[in-house]
């Protein structure tokens, strides 16, 4: 099937072409759901590799994003929101997935929602790793405090509980502060040739991301309840020569959930495909023709295997 391949190629060796020396390593994004991790991701990148919502637990997936200068070159890791009290197996994956990236990294960045602060916060505070890895706090979403007074003190409390190597104020969606969080991560990278090609993006297969960009449509237009037991299976990929052709299935877990998805007399479904087919459009730069269906699979979120099959196996 087409689609496989990864955005841009990999690359043996790396450094730049003058010689000169190069900085490259891994960053992982951490937090509980909906802070902004992918959404800063995406600014840092200047391109949407991760998708992103108003609701929480929209990231599944560990998703690197690979932003390339000159001298060096940053993996990010946008990971999924830590979370507890869910006992699903996707919820255990998610948080795996989020764990996981943690391993080997050369920077963490601990991410929180203004001056908010949750049980969920601090769960996910206490799994930051102890061992000495670098541990840059960002606090996000400054763009929505009316009284920016309220961070310092905030701030202390927070860096009373934990050692952070800097406190960093940003706004993800606006872009404040990045490009000094980007020369606080390059300073803690370790001197070293580039790991990809410096047109590479994410190491995600375009696949992945047009399933993605369909599930972030379905997240995005519907309440509450459905988009935590949706997902999205690519089932056809045909590439013509003036048009792809792709075929997906939207999996849910109930009828009544499939009714909702597709709408009154198919309307939901077809906003949802003009959309996507946009966005995906975009990503393959030629003509597309999306087919969508929906189909009811009752309990694959709690089913181990049917997660596997269905892609949630790599962390
Ligand atoms: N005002 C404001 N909104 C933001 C900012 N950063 C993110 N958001 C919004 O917060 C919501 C959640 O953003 P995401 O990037 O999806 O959050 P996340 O941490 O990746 O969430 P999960 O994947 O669910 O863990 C979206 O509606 C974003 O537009 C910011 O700096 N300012
Ligand atoms: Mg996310």
């Amino acid at each position: 099937m087409a689609g496989d391949g990864i955005v841009g190629d990999e690359n043996v060796g790396g450094g730049t072409p003058d010689g000169s020396e190069t900085r490259c390593g891994l960053v992982a994004i951490i937090g509980r759901p909906n802070v902004g991790k992918s959404t800063l991701m995406n600014h840092l990148l200047g391109q949407k590799v991760s998708i992103t919502s108003r609701k929480p637990q929209t990231t599944r997936h560990r998703i690197h994003g690979i932003l390339t200068r000159d001298n060096h070159q940053i993996v990010f890791a946008d990971t999924p929101g830590i979370h507890s009290g869910e006992t699903r197996a996707l919820n255990r994956y998610m948080n795996q997935a989020a764990l996981s990236a943690l391993a080997g990294v050369d920077v963490v960045c601990f991410m929180v929602d203004g001056v908010k602060w949750t049980s969920a916060d601090e769960h996910a505070m206490n799994m930051l790793p102890n061992d000495g890895t670098p541990i840059i706090l960002l606090i996000n979403k400054v763009d929505k405090l009316e009284d920016k007074a309220v961070l310092l003190p905030h701030i202390e409390r927070l860096c009373a509980g934990r050692d952070f190597v800097e406190v960093i104020p940003v706004s993800a969606l606006q872009g404040h502060n990045l490009e000094e969080l980007e020369q606080a991560l390059v300073k803690r990278l370790p001197v070293a040739p580039f790991w990809f090609d410096e047109d590479q993006i994410t190491d995600r297969s375009v696949r992945f991301m047009v399933a993605e960009i369909i599930r972030e449509k379905v997240v995005r237009q519907l309440g509450d309840e459905v988009p935590h037991q949706v997902t999205v299976e690519i089932e056809m990929w045909t590439d013509g020569p003036k048009l792809t052709d792709i075929a997906a299935c939207i999996l849910v877990e109930r009828p009544g959930q499939k009714r909702i998805l597709i709408g009154s007399a198919g309307d939901r479904i077809k906003s949802i495909g003009t959309q996507a087919r946009l966005d995906i459009e975009q990503l393959l730069e030629r003509k597309v023709m999306l087919n969508l269906w929906v189909k009811v699979r009752s309990g694959w979120s709690d089913d181990v295997r049917a997660l596997r099959s269905l892609g949630y196996g790599d962390l």
